[in-house]
This record gives C-alpha cells, structure tokens and sequence, in this order.
C-alpha cells in the first residue's frame, strides 16, 4: 500500500513558519537589492532547480563490514518510488529517480511507469551494474566486465548495457550511465593499455546502440573495489574514453571519485570547454569514496563546482547541459531525510553560486587582484540563502521546514509497520 504525505499537513506546518519566513525574507531581499539582485528573480531560478534521486539511496548503506538497516526499508521498487515522492513532496527538487539495473528491473514496466507517473515522478539517467555477480550468471566480473581478458564475459557484460538501455526506453530516460569496477589489485597484474583497449572496444558497441537523442555518461573513480588501478581512474582516462566514441560520450563526475584536495572545479571546467560535461553524482567526501551527504564536509567545494556551472550558463556555453544527481549511502541516518537535506544542499549551492557579481568578478581576474576576486565568490558564499530556499519550496507546495514536517507525518512509523523487516546485518555498500 502506497502512502503519501497529505498536502493539508504540510500547509498545517507551513502555517506555523509562515510569519518568521516572511520577516526573513524580506530582510534578505533588502540586503541584496543593495548589491542590485532582485530576490524575486532569484527565487524563480531556485523554484526551477532539480536534482535527481538514486533509487538506491533510499535504502541504508553500509560498509564491507556491516550494514545497519533501520525500519521500514523499502522491499522493492515500488516501495521506492513511495519514499522517493515524499522526497519530492517536501522538498520539491527531485521530481525524477535514477534507478541501477538490474536491481530495480520488474517483469512489468508499464506498471512502473503507471506508478511513477501517479507520484508525480519520471526516471533519468540509468544505471547499469556489471560490478557485482548476479545469480545464474555465466561468466563472472570478479577479474573485470567490459574490459574482461575473456570475450565471453564481455559480450556478457555489454549483452548486460544493452539490456539497461532497453528497459530505460520503456521508462522514458535518455542516458546510461557505465561505472565499471574494472582495474587490478598488484602492479603488474593488468596490462594497462590492452585493459583499455578491451574497454573502448565494448563501449563502442553499446555507444553504437544508443537510441535517436540519447547519451552515454561515463564514471570514473580512483580506486574501490581495484585498489591499485581501475581502468576508467580519473577524468583524464574518462574524457579520453568520451572522446574517442563521440559526440554522444560525455563523462560524469561524481565528488567522491577523486584523490583528496583535487581541485573538482577545474575538472569541471575543462569538461564544460571541451563539451564533454554529462552530468554529476553530488556527496561528499573526507577521506575517500565515503558517500557522506552533500554540503556535508565540503560545501565551498560544491559551492565552487556550482560557481562554474553558473559561469558557463551565464555566458551560454555551447553544449552545455548537465544532468544533476543525487548519489550517497545513508548508513546511520534515515536516508529519507539524508536525501532531503542533501538535495537542498545541492540547491543552497546553486543558488549561492547565482549570487556572484559576475562582471565584477571578471574585472578583478583581469586585474589580477587575486584578493577581491577570491572575496567576490566569498561575499556570494557567505550569504545564507535559506530563506530563498524555504520560500520556493513553499511556493511549490512543499515544506518550509522538510524535516520537521517529514518527523511529524509518522511516515516512517507507517511504512515499518507495513514493510518486511529487511533483517541481518550482511555487509554491503550501495
Ligand atoms: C560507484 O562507487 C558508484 O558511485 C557508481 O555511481 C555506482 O553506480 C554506484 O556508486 C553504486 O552504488
Ligand atoms: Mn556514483
């Protein structure tokens, strides 16, 4: 049974945060009319912003050692969709899922598509899964999947992308996204140029297959579950890879896929030069591939990241589009609410990075008055932008205050009540 926030609740919430919301409000709208930014405008854009969700991150994380789940866990894709519309409902930012195959395949698509479409929620990028072993499978990926040494599991594995694209035209998507956990534990162990060769040779088969207007989104990480070399290590390989399929290949950035103090925005500049920028996996990270929530360690780097993206819309650079996703594992939170506060802080970013004088900006790099332009982004950055935030949500429908309106549903008592008890503690990272 499916169960949804009602809409008089959270009005009934709202109402009580309505006056202070105001009066804060406004006080801002006074503060930026003096640097000559109108809030209103600002608003408009924050209202506009989405971010999608992992369907895999509504169920709880976990580590190779152990995973703590907590009540209520959705069983299958349908309960996901359920916590993925509250998500939604709340915050009003993430009206599209990102669903992982074949975790998330069902017998009937259509009634997928019929639930989804009743929530109010559509299906964005896919991704495919050839870094774990599913059961009846012939040929195993614990030495590698598109860049295997055995054609055999290859074909298996690209057999396996063609599927996912498949099954994302009967949800309505245009992208697949490939991770690959491919690489090697000991020097020595891979031959690092034939890897990838074997690599683009599977890729461009699947690149071949693409529909009419999709694209292909390329990840790549540093290390994990290889720790010595993955074939697909960092975006220089990615943006290779991307450019030797084509136009169609782009590379994907997630957060946490970089050696510690990477300079992330300038990645994301080069990429957005040369068009090659597909989209991002948004968390954050301390000390590797952690998952942590978003803004949660790190936000003048997400802040940073958004400055750029902000920069390139501003100046209407060509084939720029990038697709924006959630991407964390909730170990000890209840991953509704992680979802929620991530994506607002993905959004507090955006809006922050909205706030750069830009001509201003300009002007100092030209001068090489490396003090004001570094206080130019920091002015934007420290203004708190929540009451932008908490005012378009309300305006959409959504909650002034998610958490606490979200506490106050009981959605979570609701759904444990009717959900299996997902049992063990078995480890696993999503
Ligand atoms: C790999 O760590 C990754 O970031 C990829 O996006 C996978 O699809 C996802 O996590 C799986 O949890
Ligand atoms: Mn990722």
């Amino acid at each position: 049974m499916s169960m949804r926030i009602d809409p008089n609740q959270i009005e009934e919430q709202n109402t009580a945060l309505q006056a202070a919301l105001r009066e804060d409000y406004d006080a801002l709208g006074r503060t930026l009319a003096r640097a000559g930014i109108d809030i209103e405008a600002i608003t408009i854009q924050a209202a506009a912003f989405e971010v999608a969700v992992p369907s895999w991150g509504v169920g709880t994380g976990g580590t190779r050692f152990a995973r703590f789940p907590g009540p209520g866990e959705p069983v299958d894709v349908f309960d996901k969709l359920d916590d993925c519309a509250v998500i939604n409902d709340l915050s009003r930012l993430t009206s599209s899922i990102s669903p992982h195959f074949p975790w998330d395949a069902v017998d009937d698509f259509g009634a997928l598509l019929e639930k989804s479409a009743s929530l109010g929620l559509t299906w964005d990028s896919i991704n495919s899964n050839t870094f774990q072993d599913q059961p009846g499978q012939a040929h195993s990926y614990k030495y590698g999947s598109l860049s295997h040494t055995d054609e055999a599991t290859r074909e298996q594995a690209i057999a396996h992308n063609l599927q996912c694209i498949e099954w994302g035209q009967q949800l309505g998507s245009d992208t697949l996204t490939v991770w690959v956990g491919d690489g090697s534990n000991h020097p020595g162990q891979s031959h690092f140029q034939r890897a990838f060769e074997r690599y683009l040779d599977s890729m461009r088969v699947i690149y071949a297959a693409l529909p009419d207007g999709w694209e292909v989104h390329i990840e790549h990480k540093m290390f994990e579950p290889a720790f010595y070399s993955t074939v697909i290590q960092d975006w220089g390989s990615n943006v290779l890879a991307a450019m030797e399929l084509g136009e169609r290949a782009k590379s994907l950035v997630d957060l946490g896929h970089h050696a510690p103090n990477c300079n992330i925005e300038m990645i994301v500049s080069r990429l957005i030069q040369f068009k090659k920028l597909g989209g991002f996996h948004f968390n954050d990270s301390k000390y590797g591939d952690d998952d942590l929530d978003s803004g949660a360690i790190h936000p003048y780097q997400m802040f940073l990241v958004f400055n750029e993206l902000v920069d390139a819309d501003y100046r209407k650079q060509e084939g720029f589009g990038p697709r924006y996703l959630l991407d964390q594992s909730h170990n000890v939170t209840d991953p509704i609410e992680s979802l929620m506060n991530s994506a607002i802080e993905v959004q507090r970013a955006f809006v922050k990075a909205l706030l750069v004088d830009r001509p201003a900006l300009e002007g100092f790099q030209d001068d090489n008055d490396a003090l004001m332009a570094s206080n130019t982004l920091k002015a934007a950055f420290n203004t708190d932008v929540s009451p932008i935030l908490a005012m378009a949500r309300q305006r959409q429908g959504g909650a002034i205050d998610p958490i606490a309106t979200y506490r106050a549903s009981g959605y979570r008592e609701q759904v444990a009540k009717e959900r299996p008890d997902s049992g063990g503690s078995g480890s696993g990272i999503v």
